[in-house]
């Protein structure tokens, strides 16, 4: 049924929820900021400069674009210091195992990330050159739900947006499938996501979506 697999990579291939927290609550630490996880969850998939812009709800001054961009920077400073904590360990055997199936079944397998960092994660993962196209938050103008990431990703893979189909772990990414023209799968915060063609409960049921 499908040709092509978009894998997003933050909150589906691997974990980076507690880092991006973690750096974040350092720089709304510093600006009295409000910040707990719930409103880290909204973040998912949202660029960088948005979710600084969604932190920022909560603060009470005008900021330049500067100063926002000042942040930005040293948040990212931060979440790449940590990011240097992940391993091929932070890669979890049932993805790999999974990824591997599928791509013995003939199916080619692209990254759609909103992250900037994505290179660097999946080089930490231990998943250098393992896609056969990566298309991330560097090649990019609009971020999720704008379909722009997948759209790139499809045209990487030389495959059409309707033969692919997208595994996403947030609504934002949903909606951005959508737009797209490809199915969804939703996984993890995004499983129960009425956007979704697949709920998946595990990353293992991709192979039964793919099957179906
Ligand atoms: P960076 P995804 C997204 O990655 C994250 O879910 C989101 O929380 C983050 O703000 C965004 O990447 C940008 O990340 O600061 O590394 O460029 O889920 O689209 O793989
Ligand atoms: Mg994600």
């Amino acid at each position: 049924k499908y040709r092509g697999i978009i894998f997003d990579l933050d909150g589906v291939i691997c974990h980076t929820d507690k880092y991006h927290y973690q750096a974040w609550k350092q720089v709304a630490d510093q600006l009295g900021i409000y910040f707990d996880e719930t409103i880290n969850n909204r973040l998912r998939g949202v660029s960088r400069m948005e979710s600084f812009e969604i932190i920022l709800e909560r603060y009470d001054g005008a900021m330049s674009e500067e100063e926002k961009e000042r942040y930005t920077a040293e948040k990212n400073e931060i979440y790449k210091e940590l990011l240097k904590n992940m391993s091929p360990a932070d890669l979890a055997p049932e993805v790999k195992a999974t990824m591997d199936e599928l791509r013995k079944r003939g199916l080619k397998l692209a990254i759609g990330s909103s992250s900037r960092n994505a290179c660097f994660i999946l080089g930490q993962l231990g998943l250098d050159g393992y896609f056969d196209a990566v298309s991330d938050g560097n090649q990019i103008t609009h971020s999720k739900p704008d379909p722009e990431v997948f759209l790139l990703a499809a045209k990487l893979i030389h495959e059409k947006p309707e033969d692919c189909l997208v595994v996403e772990d947030a609504r934002a990414g949903l909606m951005a499938a959508k737009a797209g023209g490809m199915d969804g799968a939703g996984i993890g915060d995004a499983s129960d996501c009425e956007l979704a063609a697949y709920h998946l409960k595990s990353f293992e049921e991709l192979l039964e979506a793919c099957n179906s």
